[in-house]
């Protein structure tokens, strides 16, 4: 069976193909001019959007993943915006720490909404997933992508960028959403 990764961020297709590799399913990256506009109010609700109209458009089935970070002391944000915080990953992490100066509640949580979509775009799966963390006062770690270098884990005292892939993998917001989607997925195709 084919499967359609509804994602144009390289660092999420990484993460998001780990989880599937295991499965017998043909993956596929979904055309690059194929842009979706996320124009929903919840991770759920964007996940969704993107993996019906990505499975609408190919005539196949299709997984998307809508993730962000929200942070306690700046009300949720950047939140759904995360990616559009600031024109590029490193100017994001800029501006959050910015925004943040030294607020002493570090508190945030990393949150991912992967959806499932057959290719008639309706919604076959849904899950979402959560991770507890704090904002660092500065970028630690090279690994992983986006916000990793300042999201520190207390468990395992280490930002998702100085975790191994597997570690990361088992304690993010990704790692969590796939474990629910992973077993209904392989019933289905
Ligand atoms: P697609 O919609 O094409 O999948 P996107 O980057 O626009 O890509 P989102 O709208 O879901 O995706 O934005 C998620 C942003 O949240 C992403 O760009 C990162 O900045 C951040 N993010 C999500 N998961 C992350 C993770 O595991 N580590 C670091 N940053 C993450």
């Amino acid at each position: 069976k084919k499967l359609i990764v509804a994602t144009g961020n390289l660092g999420k297709l990484k993460e998001m193909q780990a989880y599937l590799e295991g499965l017998e399913i043909e993956l596929q990256l979904k055309p690059q001019d194929l842009e979706i506009e996320e124009t929903g109010t919840t991770f759920i609700e964007n996940a969704g959007l993107k993996a019906s109209q990505v499975a609408l458009a190919t005539g196949e089935w299709a997984i998307a993943d809508d993730s962000g970070l929200a942070v306690e002391a700046l009300n949720g944000a950047p939140g759904l915006y995360s990616a559009r915080y600031a024109p590029t990953e490193a100017e994001c992490i800029v501006r959050l720490l910015k925004e943040l100066g030294d607020t002493p509640n570090r508190n945030a949580q990393f949150i991912c909404a992967v959806a499932v979509a057959p290719p008639d775009g309706s919604i076959a799966i849904e899950y979402e997933g959560i991770c507890q963390g704090t904002i660092t006062l500065e970028p630690q770690g090279t690994g992983g992508f986006g916000y990793d270098p300042i999201f520190y884990v207390p468990e395992v005292q280490m930002t998702f960028a100085q975790m191994p892939a597997e570690l990361k993998h088992q304690l993010s917001h990704r790692g969590q959403a796939f474990q629910g989607v992973l077993p209904q997925l392989q019933a289905l195709l």
